[in-house]
């Protein structure tokens, strides 16, 4: 079970990182969309803080795609266009950096498979010290513009498809 000792590695090195009084990551509300049945790429969305100090992501992996890269959207010539971010997403205590819509994100590029609502997948990011950190992410409806919130996980799910 790759994933198994996946797990078991990365909890030994969370350890050993909390031990050594480094600074740790967290990833929070990850969600990404569905895509279309012929979609190349998908996206996914989540917010980054670091309790002390600071790191840098600096790219990932995940099995539904062929490459993870870290885009951002620029303005150019009045159309918004997404770019891969030179060096890195920055990520400072006290200020968590958020990876959303129309701003910045992470692209999977070359889809396996149609990402499916309501399924999930995992993500791997590699930060510059602190190294992988693997996250669930929740693919929520076509349009969805953040996570679902905490507290409605039952009985709103057709809402989080809508496009407002
Ligand atoms: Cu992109």
């Amino acid at each position: 079970m790759r994933t198994f000792a996946h797990r078991l590695f990365l909890s030994a090195a969370v350890l050993l990182l909390a031990g050594a009084a480094q600074a740790e990551i967290s990833v929070t509300s990850p969600f990404s969309r569905a895509s279309a049945p012929t979609a190349k790429a998908g996206a996914a969305f989540l917010t980054l803080s670091i309790d002390a100090g600071s790191d840098k992501l600096l790219g990932g992996s995940s099995p539904v795609a062929d490459k993870v890269e870290l885009h951002t959207h620029l303005m150019q010539d009045g159309i918004a266009k997404m770019r891969p971010v030179d060096g890195g997403i920055p990520v400072t205590a006290g200020t968590p950096t958020e990876l959303k819509p129309g701003g910045l994100h992470i692209m999977l590029i070359g889809l396996k498979a149609p990402l499916k609502q309501g399924e999930s997948f995992p993500l791997t990011l590699n930060f510059e010290k602190a190294g992988a950190v693997s996250v669930n992410v929740p693919v929520q409806g076509p349009g969805a513009k953040a996570p679902m919130a905490e507290h409605d996980h039952g009985g709103h799910g057709e809402h989080s498809g809508h496009q407002h």
